[in-house]
């Protein structure tokens, strides 16, 4: 490993950028946490991911399609269906960019406290992809694409409408050829593993899981 000059200090590497944007105040961290599963300095930590990812591809102090996939998946060379799902929920004003209230609200759906009730609701809008308040049977089939399409699982086509004919049947019990909010509850509970992609572990302790958010620049451990 090197011995970097350590006279240069890194603060003054990238002074601007480090001070566009104004850092939310005390009370607006604890509004965050009390709205979440976060504790203050949590929320203090996802500010400083925040920041972070807010540089990593547009650098313009805002989060981005991209950078939220690699927040979400650690890897930013996957296009996903889910993730931009994900990103139209977090984006709230439909912007393009998320600010960070709503990236901390956001992510507390996704932690492993957050109740099956919230998760399952917000699994229905990320499906319901029109926004037309129930999922339709091509929702559901561009959904089951992509999530197949995620596990590397190649299927030819008439297995994948087989798939989707089949769950279709099973999740719209009222049969009117479209999923409620009450239909989807119902299935989900039978089938709890469909809310695997609403936790994410590493939120649980998102002190610790923050090192590994860096993105091959200067690892600030020092700090923490
Ligand atoms: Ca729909
Ligand atoms: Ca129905």
């Amino acid at each position: 490993m090197g011995c970097r000059p350590s006279k240069v200090a890194k603060s003054k590497l990238n002074p601007e950028k480090a001070e566009k944007k104004l850092r939310p105040g005390n009370k607006e961290f604890s509004t965050l946490a009390s709205e979440t599963q976060f504790t203050v300095n949590e929320v203090e930590s996802l500010y400083e991911l925040y920041q972070k990812l807010s540089v990593s591809v547009v650098k313009d102090g805002f989060i981005r399609k991209e950078d939220l996939h690699f927040a979400l998946f650690r890897n930013n060379n996957k296009r996903s269906i889910f993730v931009d799902r994900i990103f139209d929920l977090f984006d709230v004003n439909r912007n393009g960019r998320i600010d960070f209230g709503d990236f901390v609200r956001s992510l507390s759906v996704f932690h492993p406290k957050t109740p099956e009730a919230v998760k399952m609701k917000y699994a229905f809008k990320l499906y319901d992809l029109r926004h037309t308040g129930y999922i339709e049977r091509q929702e559901l089939k561009e959904m089951v694409i992509a999530l197949l399409g995620e596990s590397d699982l190649v299927l030819s086509d008439d297995v994948v409408e087989t798939i989707v004919d089949k769950t279709f049947v099973e999740v719209d019990a009222k049969g009117d050829g479209r999923i409620d909010i009450e239909e989807w509850e119902q299935y989900v509970t039978k089938n709890p593993s469909l809310l695997k992609n609403m936790t994410l572990p590493y939120l649980m302790d998102v002190t610790l899981a923050f090192p590994s958010f860096v993105i091959n620049t200067e690892a600030d451990e020092s700090h923490l």
